[in-house]
């Protein structure tokens, strides 16, 4: 997969480079880019905002350096840049007025050849950019949920690592993706190591029976009640 990220605060995605995602863009899993909206400026002060016509307060993201950096990334395919081939790039803007992140989106996200991430600050981006980009792929305005950030970049950075460890060959044992909280619809269920009595703490002791179905029926228990008490709206209605 190819990812590139647009953003006036490239080194926020320094982090991107540890750990499990840094081992993948290493390997060749994931092509990783992230760029300087300001490298698509041409006035001596690199200028990226305006004030906002009709007035109001704050500043907004002037449309030309990202059309020019959209115009750039979209085109990063096999063929030429007057043709190119394969397929359209999605186009992903955060935003608070966006469509909700979820695992399902994380998980349709990570099918994709080539997501473009264009990060913005101030009081928002010229609406003309999100028009011109539907020229050029798919579109989506994506919110991490009811809260307000600074700008979107915190927001790409936990959409890429939870599309990123969906793509196959990331997570080095797969099994570790299916039994997760949010994966079928529950919470995680809870998990104990040694030492089986940690300041006078026990273990449950049915994991310690070696009875694999009552050990599996018990997790699942915990699953529900914990999903009950403590986000009942992940729950199906009971009648
Ligand atoms: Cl995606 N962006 C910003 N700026 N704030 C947010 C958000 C995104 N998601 C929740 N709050």
């Amino acid at each position: 997969m190819r990812i590139d990220v647009v953003s006036i605060f490239p080194s926020y995605f320094d982090g991107l480079t540890l750990s499990l995602l840094g081992r993948a863009r290493d390997s060749g899993i994931l092509d990783l880019n992230v760029h300087d909206l300001r490298d698509w400026t041409s006035d001596r002060h690199r200028t990226v905002d305006d004030t906002p016509y009709g007035g109001g307060a704050g500043m907004v993201m002037k449309p030309e350096p990202w059309g020019l950096a959209l115009d750039q990334l979209a085109s990063a395919r096999a063929g030429s840049v007057a043709e190119p081939v394969g397929p359209r790039p999605t186009i992903i803007f955060p935003s608070p007025a966006g469509e909700v992140f979820h695992q399902s989106t994380a998980r349709e996200l990570a099918d994709h050849e080539h997501l473009i991430f264009g990060c913005g600050r101030y009081e928002g981006i010229d609406e003309r950019v999100f028009e011109e980009a539907a020229e050029l792929g798919e579109v989506r305005l994506i919110s991490l949920g009811d809260y307000v950030l600074n700008g979107g970049e915190v927001a790409v950075m936990a959409m890429i690592e939870a599309i990123g460890r969906l793509i196959p060959g990331v997570v080095g044992n797969p099994e570790s993706l299916v039994e997760e909280s949010h994966e079928d619809g529950l919470l995680e269920y809870p998990s104990y190591t040694k030492p089986s009595v940690w300041r006078d703490r026990e273990v449950p002791p049915i994991l310690l029976s070696g009875n694999h179905g009552a050990i599996a029926a018990w997790r699942r228990e915990q699953q529900i009640e914990r999903t009950r008490r403590r986000r009942p709206d992940l729950l199906p209605d009971e009648g």
